[in-house]
């Protein structure tokens, strides 16, 4: 179609906004709806195509998989990289890296204090013991700092989520003690695979692409005065580790993971077999007014005791 008749449709369109419309939001449609417009008239898109991508969309909906379909087409690293950009232009630099949150946060887990076990026991994976600080800018540390972390057991898959799995496996919420410190016991997580058959797997295999992330630990790293940090470590060694099919690995998140196999140290840990040590701090940034809200607001689960 010729440019000007699809703009006086989109003019139609438009001229139809009331006067109590939403600014915001109306900026945002319009701009989509007009995008969309003229990618339907630039790729030459059929109207069986647009119905079957409408329906896609619906079915990924009620299936709960479009927090699969964002972070495996690059909007959750995307949003990461605009926000880095942000922090940069208002003199917020260095610290821990961000990496993004991913869909399978669940809040209301267990609060500990300095340090925790994260496993319920059953899961056979190697045993993983991860500890270091939570630190200012200036390298002291933050005593009272919140260390959430979730993770994949060793099936790849989140607690909750996976219902066999019991309440809060592999999810806690760790205080910091007076030097800063944290610490837990868990097990060695292996990558996440996105349900095979769904709607975000049906995507991928369209693009010839896995649905696979490297094995990660998740983290929210708070403390009063400072920003909040979103981030994950990977488990160094991973054959996914650089092919993550959300993007989200990050150089500064890949710590060297130590195979401990002294017997003091596993007698120590009650272990009877080797286990995998990660010493890792967290930098945070102090609050400042010139950079977007590092807390991002989104729907999340929640399970109250
Ligand atoms: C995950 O575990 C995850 O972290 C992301 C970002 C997407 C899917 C599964
Ligand atoms: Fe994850």
């Amino acid at each position: 179609m010729n440019k000007i008749a699809i703009d006086a449709v989109l003019g139609r369109i438009e001229e139809s906004t009331g006067q109590d419309a939403n600014p915001r939001i109306s900026a945002i449609v319009y701009r989509m709806v007009r995008d969309l417009f003229y990618m339907i008239d630039d790729l030459d898109i059929q109207p069986e195509e647009f119905w079957a991508g409408l329906n896609y969309l619906a079915e990924a909906g009620r299936t709960g998989e479009l927090g699969l379909i964002a972070p495996g087409l690059g909007f959750d690293h995307f949003l990461d990289l605009r926000m880095d950009d942000a922090e940069a232009r208002a003199g917020v630099s260095g610290g821990t890296p961000r990496t993004i949150e991913g869909p399978l946060y669940v809040a209301g887990a267990p609060v500990a204090q300095g340090e925790a076990r994260l496993d319920d026991g059953t899961d056979e994976g190697e045993v993983l013991v991860m500890e270091g600080r939570v630190l200012d800018g200036a390298g002291r540390p933050l005593p009272n700092a919140t260390v959430e972390v979730w993770h994949a057991n060793s099936m790849g898959n989140y607690s909750y989520f996976d219902t066999t799995q019991s309440a809060f496996n592999l999810r806690r919420s760790i205080v910091t003690d007076s030097e800063g410190r944290y610490r837990f016991r868990s097990i060695v997580p292996v990558g996440y695979s996105v349900p095979p058959g769904g709607a975000t797997d049906r995507l991928l295999k369209q693009l010839d692409r896995h649905g696979t992330r490297p094995a990660h630990i998740h983290f929210f790293v708070s403390a009063p005065g400072h920003r909040k940090l979103t981030t994950q470590i990977n488990i160094d060694g991973d054959p996914y580790l650089w092919d993550d099919f959300a993007f989200a690995t990050r150089e500064g998140l890949v710590p060297p993971v130590t195979r401990v196999e002294d017997a003091a140290a596993m007698k120590a840990l009650g272990v009877d077999k080797p286990f995998s040590l990660i010493q890792f701090s967290f930098t945070l940034h102090a609050d400042t007014a010139n950079a977007p809200q590092a807390e991002v607001a989104r729907q999340r689960a929640l399970v109250t005791a």
